[in-house]
């Protein structure tokens, strides 16, 4: 297992959040909601993200609705957060202008 992939604990969680905009912890993972101008730009972003996830082989689970992305990132194969989840949080703030 990379080191990227390691579970972090709570304080390592804390301090890499606090330096995250946007994003929060709820029951274990990252979480945050974006709010797009429209329903295409919401769209847009899943697909550019989704390309990230794919090189980075880290998968987000998310969800749409009209111009709203909502994003909760877990490493599965470690039970909890990681690296990879504050990689993948920071890649999506700055593909949706952040
Ligand atoms: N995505 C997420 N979010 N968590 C994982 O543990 C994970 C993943 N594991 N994408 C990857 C794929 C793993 O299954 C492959 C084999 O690298």
């Amino acid at each position: 297992m990379s080191p990227k992939q390691q579970r972090m604990n709570d304080d390592e969680i804390a301090t890499a959040v606090a330096e995250l905009p946007g994003w929060q912890v709820l029951d274990g993972k990252l979480l945050r909601e974006y709010v797009f101008a429209n329903f295409v730009e919401a769209i847009g972003f899943i697909a550019r993200a989704a390309i990230w996830a794919e090189k980075f082989d880290h998968h987000p689970e998310w969800s749409n609705v009209y111009k709203r992305v909502r994003v909760e990132l877990s490493t599965h194969d470690v039970g909890g957060i990681s690296r990879l989840d504050f990689q993948l949080a920071q890649k999506m703030n700055e593909l949706a202008g952040d």
